[in-house]
Formats: structure tokens, C-alpha cells, sequence
């Protein structure tokens, strides 16, 4: 077997770097692989929302705790692609489905979800989905319905992983991971600060997805949010330069992955979101909910990319079902 390409003592000195300097070295890594001075504009959509029997102590959707998410029917086919293609008219070039389940299952439910799919890329727009695990046959499948990426996120450490969630383990998450990939769709996955992990356990979350083979395309790196009702309720809030941090050192580790600054931006001033973006993030998402929870609105996010003096990441010219 290869070595690891990083060790935990290597992500742990970039992660006690001085900030300015850890900010030099994110910079110009980010700059060599992404000169376009782009931010992917992704929405997303809960197309199921709570009912779900796992317990991420995170998790309004959770059915373990009393929030204020209930379990909802899953939307049909046309109102997700109604919202798909408002999602576009506004900008985004990139729409990502949840769904509140522990897996997949083979079914009516799954079916609809590959519809959805190829709605969405019927308008041409970037296919994500995250459905909880998926075995190798149901990836197959995804990928045939035209899907380019899959979000699951590793969340934590594999240390403090137990810590956060019980009904499944670190390694349930590697394995669908490996499905995904296998079925040649891109991964989507990052995970959360804010929970009360060491600073340890921010390091080797980077570091196991810094040392898949290949990297993951996408790692969103989202701030906790903390919700009334789940055990993660009353977490005192992230420090920005926390996030930046956490950011610049997956910039640094992942040159060419897609980092996006995900949940938690309603509780980020726009300094802090633009530090962010110069320690190498270059996604965000984009209209006034993420799942079940507020996020900025299209035209506070637009004003901060010309601000910073970006540029939203303009539609993919398809030949195909111009729209
Ligand atoms: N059920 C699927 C799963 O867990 O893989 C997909 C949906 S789940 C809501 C997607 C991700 O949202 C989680 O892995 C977690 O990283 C993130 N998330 C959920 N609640 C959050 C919160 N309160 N704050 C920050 N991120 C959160
Ligand atoms: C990810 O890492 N963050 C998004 C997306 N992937 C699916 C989800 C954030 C959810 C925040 C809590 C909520 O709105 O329910
Ligand atoms: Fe369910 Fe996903 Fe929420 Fe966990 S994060 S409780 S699996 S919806």
C-alpha cells in the first residue's frame, strides 16, 4: 500500500500556523489552480425533510429530538424542477437535493429522486443529491439518471465520530463514499466545526478526505447551526478565523477541489465570508434557505462577490436542452 500523501503531524503544523502566513501559502495554492476568480453559486433543496431515524446530534431532521422541522411528504418531481429552474434563472449552476433518510431503499421514492435528477440536468445544471447511504446497484443507478455528484459528509474524525452520532459508524460513511466513487460519480464531502471537537479532529477529517485517491471534488465545510431541540442546541458559536483556518488548510491539502463555505453564514459578518473566500473558498450556497435552516439572501451573496471583486461561476454552455 501507498502512504498516506499527509500525516497527522503535517495537517496539524499547517493548522498552527499563524494565520497570515497559513493565509500567503492557501493563496497561492488557490491561485495556481483556480486563477478564474469564480464562486459556484449551488442551491439546494430538502425534497424530503425530517422523519429520519439517524441521531447527528446536529440535526433538526432528526426524529430523536423535538425541533421545529416536522417530517414532511416528499415533494414531487414538478415542484423540484420548478425550483430548479428558478435556481437557475437566479444564477446557480449547481442544485442539490436532500433527503432525510438513513439509505437508500429500492423503491417508488428512489425512483422519483432519479427522475428528479434528470430534471435537473435536463436544464442543463449540475446534479447533487444527498441521500444517506448508498450501496453499489443504487449508485449505478443514480449515475445513469445522469447525477455528477453525491454529498456525504464525513463530518468529524473518525475519533470523535461516536461522539456525534450513533447509528452509524465512521466507516458506514467510507463505504457509500467508495460506492459513489465506483460508480463514477463525484464526491461531495466535508463536514462541520462548531460541535466541540478538538482541534485534532478537525485536522484528521481533513486529512482523511485530503488522503482519498482521487481527492474528493467537492468539500463543503460548513459552521455548525446550532438548533433549538438537538443536543448540539447550545454550542457557543464558531469563531470565523476558525473557519478560515479550516478552509485554508483544505485549500492547501485539496489544490484543485472545489471548497465551499457552506452552512453558517448567517452568523458571518461579509468580512468574515470574504476571508474565507481568500483562504481558498470558492463555493457557496446560494438563496434565503439551505435545508431547513435561513442562509443570506441572492442579493446579499451577489453584492459580496462583486465586492470581493468575484465573479459568479457563469452556466456551462450545453449544446443539449438549451433552455
Ligand atoms: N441524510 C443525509 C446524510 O446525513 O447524509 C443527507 C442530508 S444531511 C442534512 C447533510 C449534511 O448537512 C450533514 O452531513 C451535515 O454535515 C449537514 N448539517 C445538518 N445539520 C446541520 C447543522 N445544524 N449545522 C451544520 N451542518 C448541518
Ligand atoms: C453540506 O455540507 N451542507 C449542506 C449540504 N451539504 C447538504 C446542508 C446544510 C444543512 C444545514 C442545516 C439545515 O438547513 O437543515
Ligand atoms: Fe438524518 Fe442526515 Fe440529519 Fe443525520 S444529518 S439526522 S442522516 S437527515
Amino acid at each position: 500500500m501507498q502512504p498516506p500523501r499527509f500525516t497527522r503531524d503535517e495537517v496539524r503544523a499547517l493548522y498552527d500556523r499563524p494565520l497570515l502566513p497559513l493565509l500567503d501559502e492557501s493563496r497561492k495554492v488557490h491561485l495556481a489552480h483556480h486563477p478564474d476568480n469564480e464562486v459556484q453559486l449551488c442551491t439546494l433543496l430538502s425534497v424530503k425533510t425530517g422523519g429520519c431515524p439517524e441521531d447527528c446530534s446536529y440535526c433538526p431532521q432528526s426524529s430523536k429530538y423535538d425541533t421545529n422541522v416536522s417530517a414532511e411528504k416528499m415533494l414531487d418531481v414538478r415542484e423540484v424542477i420548478a425550483s430548479a429552474r428558478r435556481a437557475k434563472e437566479l444564477g446557480s449552476t449547481r442544485f442539490c437535493m436532500g433527503a432525510a433518510w438513513r439509505e437508500v431503499k429500492e423503491g417508488p421514492a428512489f425512483d422519483r429522486v432519479l427522475e428528479m435528477v434528470r430534471g435537473v440536468k435536463d436544464l442543463g445544471l449540475e446534479a447533487c443529491v444527498t441521500l444517506g447511504m448508498v450501496n453499489e446497484s443504487q449508485a449505478k443507478r443514480l449515475a445513469e439518471a445522469g447525477l455528477d455528484a453525491y454529498n456525504h459528509n464525513l463530518d468529524t474524525s473518525r475519533e470523535n465520530y461516536r461522539s456525534i452520532i450513533t447509528t452509524r459508524t465512521f466507516d458506514d460513511r467510507l463505504k457509500t463514499l467508495e460506492n459513489v466513487r465506483g460508480a463514477g460519480i463525484t464526491v461531495c464531502s466535508g463536514g462541520i466545526i462548531g460541535m466541540g471537537e478538538s482541534t485534532d479532529d478537525r485536522c484528521e477529517m481533513l486529512r482523511t478526505l485530503a488522503n482519498m485517491e482521487p481527492q474528493p471534488e467537492s468539500v463543503p465545510i460548513n459552521a455548525l447551526v446550532p438548533v433549538e431541540g438537538t443536543p448540539l442546541a447550545a454550542m457557543p458559536p464558531v469563531d470565523p478565523l476558525d473557519l478560515v483556518r479550516m478552509i485554508a488548510v483544505a485549500r492547501i491539502l485539496m489544490p484543485k477541489t472545489r471548497v465551499r463555505l457552506s452552512a453558517g453564514r448567517t452568523s458571518l459578518t461579509r468580512e468574515a465570508q470574504m476571508l474565507c473566500m481568500l483562504a481558498g473558498a470558492n463555493s457557496i450556497f446560494y438563496g434565503d434557505t439551505l435545508l431547513t435552516t435561513a442562509n443570506p439572501g441572492e442579493e446579499d451573496d451577489l453584492a459580496l462577490i462583486r465586492d470581493a471583486g468575484l465573479v459568479a461561476m457563469p452556466p456551462k454552455v450545453s449544446t443539449h436542452h438549451a433552455d
